[in-house]
């Protein structure tokens, strides 16, 4: 009889893409614990609760820890957290290796990127908040560092569509798997939406080097918005994959459909980009009916997150049902809430529900005037971003790092804990920065807690100012434990075969891609592609040729 060996020590040998994936997806949680720890800082603020003045000398004020708060969480973590996630999935799905040399190049662009923006953070020399508005000037290594950062997304791009392309030479005729059709379409959105980011880089680098006297901020926070808008979904999609792919297997049960899956995909490919000034109905210089355009396209791009409500609901409920869950509600109890995975998957898209109720009111041109700028808008974000994007790659972590390394989770009480109290604290904190933000225009990144003025201002306010103070403590204490089980599953010394066997959860589907006329119409992957770089020039072409053409330079500042 054959007997199974097994290498105890090594898990990497003849799965080196397993490896990267740790490495990648480990540094994007250091990136999320460094900043995370800013953000009990950020909700004591609008607490009234002034703790900045005791980090002094290390931290210099408010905004130096808002930036690295919202750069480290925001554009660290989550682009890291894509480049682990989109790449594993469909090399594990078609049982194909990722360029291995090319993969290491995009984990040390990445590192090395982070490294040098870092310097500035680090300094309070780059407090310029994670949307860089000129004429805010960082020091030019703020810039450069973050552009090689993202410039490692574009080796993920590489490694995603290598992938495909040779699976599709070995199958011709045949549908794209799933992941992997979620993962192309990603790395193409993002192909497409980044390329606003780029071009500013070229231009702020530029600026901060002396190379050019000034730039023009419309222009700049033009470019911003071209990608600060599909930003939201680089970051969601992970998470939307992961709840396609694996949550309906993990809940116990399949998922409903796999054409209406990829269609999700392919309508975030076409959406996702051209709604950019929907940030910018405040900004003069857009004639209002660009705006109008934009607000509609942005209606247009909520329908696959809709698409996905209903999917992932359905799914769920096929899970509940096998579960033995009965009548109209039963299958909601009979859902497994003691796994720390799925635990998170269920809050996170709970509070997604609220979160894009809040989006579709900031979209309304005209309803966007009573949240713009006050804090309803964190609120709204902390929702998608904060719930559940950061609620799904934590209770990924859950399953992923014993997958990845052979060691088991260790501590599943906490893990529970954990996910529970993040739920709540985030769940607090927003619902009071909505109303804060709608009922007294308390103004967002504002140092309110530093300004006797302010705080008299918005005393009204009070009673929700409290809360704020209670989800800082609560989110702390769920960070803390978070963190905790993973770094000890992570660097504990215990391996176990089984652990290292096991493969990715992958769901089964009911519906299948075989025989449908959507997944054959959505299969045209580069002709869609094509569409959405169409719509991007009509939604975008004119507004940015009149910008081009209209510039008004202005010099850096530093107010900080
Ligand atoms: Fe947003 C501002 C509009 C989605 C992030 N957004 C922001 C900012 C961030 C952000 C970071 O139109 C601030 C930027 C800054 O610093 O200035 N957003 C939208 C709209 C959507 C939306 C229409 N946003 C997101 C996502 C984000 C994100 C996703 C991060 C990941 N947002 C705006 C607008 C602004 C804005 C304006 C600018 C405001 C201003 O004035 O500055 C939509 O995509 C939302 C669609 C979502 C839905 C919800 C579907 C529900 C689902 C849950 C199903 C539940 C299940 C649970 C399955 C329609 C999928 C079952 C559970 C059981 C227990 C059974
Ligand atoms: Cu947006």
């Amino acid at each position: 009889m054959a007997v199974k060996t097994f290498p105890m020590n090594d898990a990497y040998v003849g799965a080196p893409e397993k490896k990267y994936t740790l490495f990648m997806l480990m540094l994007g949680f250091i990136a999320l614990m460094v900043g995370t720890l800013f953000g009990p800082l950020q909700s004591f603020n609008y607490g009234g609760l002034d703790l900045y003045p005791f980090l002094k000398p290390v931290f210099q004020s408010y905004y130096q820890g808002l930036t690295l708060h919202g750069v480290l969480n925001a554009i660290i973590f989550t682009q890291l957290f894509g480049q682990a996630i989109m790449v594993y999935l469909p090399a594990r799905e078609l049982g194909l290796k990722p360029n291995m040399t090319l993969a290491w190049v995009s984990f040390w662009m990445a590192l090395i990127g982070l490294l040098i923006a870092a310097l500035p953070l680090l300094g309070n020399a780059a407090s310029v908040l994670y949307t860089f508005y000129p004429p805010l000037q960082a020091h030019w290594a703020f810039y450069v560092g973050a552009a090689i950062f993202v410039l490692s997304s574009y080796v993920s791009i590489y490694l995603a569509l290598d992938m495909w392309a040779r699976w599709k030479k070995a199958n011709p005729g045949k549908i794209t798997p799933l992941a992997t059709y979620m993962s192309v379409t990603y790395w193409l959105m993002w192909l497409l939406a980044s390329l606003g980011l780029v071009v500013e880089a070229l231009f702020l680098i530029a600026w901060s080097l002396g190379l050019v006297a000034g730039v023009d901020p419309l222009l700049m926070r033009t470019l911003f918005w071209y990608t600060g808008h599909p930003i939201v979904y680089f970051w969601l999609l992970p998470a939307y994959a992961l709840a396609y792919t694996t949550l309906p297997r993990l809940a116990g049960g399949k998922l409903v459909s796999d054409p209406l899956s990829r269609l999700v995909f392919l309508l975030f490919l076409l959406f996702s980009v051209p709604v950019g000034f929907h940030h910018q109905f405040a900004d003069p210089g857009i004639a209002p009916y660009w705006k109008m355009i934009h607000t509609i396209l942005t209606m247009m791009v909520a329908v696959p997150s809709l698409i996905t409500a209903f999917t992932i609901a359905a799914s769920l409920e096929v899970a509940g049902r096998a579960n033995g869950g009965k009548g109209i509600l039963g299958w909601i109890t009979a859902l497994p809430w003691n796994n720390p995975t799925v635990l998170a998957f269920l809050l996170g898209f709970l509070a997604f529900i609220p979160g894009g109720a809040g989006g579709m009111v900031n979209a309304s041109f005209n309803l966007n005037q009573n949240v713009h700028n006050t804090v309803w808008i964190p609120g709204h974000f902390h929702l998608q971003v904060g719930t559940l994007v950061t609620m799904a790659a934590m209770g990924t972590a859950f399953w992923l790092i014993p997958h990845l390394t052979g060691k088991p989770l260790v501590a599943r009480g906490l893990a529970l804990a954990s996910q529970w109290l993040w739920f709540l604290g985030m769940f607090i904190m927003t619902f009071a920065l909505h109303w804060m933000g709608f009922l007294y225009a308390v103004p967002r990144r504002s140092h309110i807690s530093g300004s006797p003025v302010a705080m008299e201002a918005f005393r009204d306010s009070a009673a929700w100012m409290v809360l704020n103070i209670v989800s800082g403590v609560i989110l702390l204490i769920a960070a803390i434990l978070f963190f905790y089980v993973i770094y000890a599953t992570a660097l504990q010394s215990r391996r176990e075969p089984s652990q290292v066997m096991a493969e990715v959860p992958f769901s089964e589907v009911i519906s299948k891609p075989e025989g449908s006329s959507l997944a054959l119409l959505t299969e045209r992957v580069w002709f869609w592609f094509g569409i959405a770089v169409v719509l991007v020039v009509l939604a975008y072409g004119p507004v940015l040729f009149q910008m081009f053409t209209n510039m008004n330079p202005v010099p850096g500042q530093r107010l900080w």
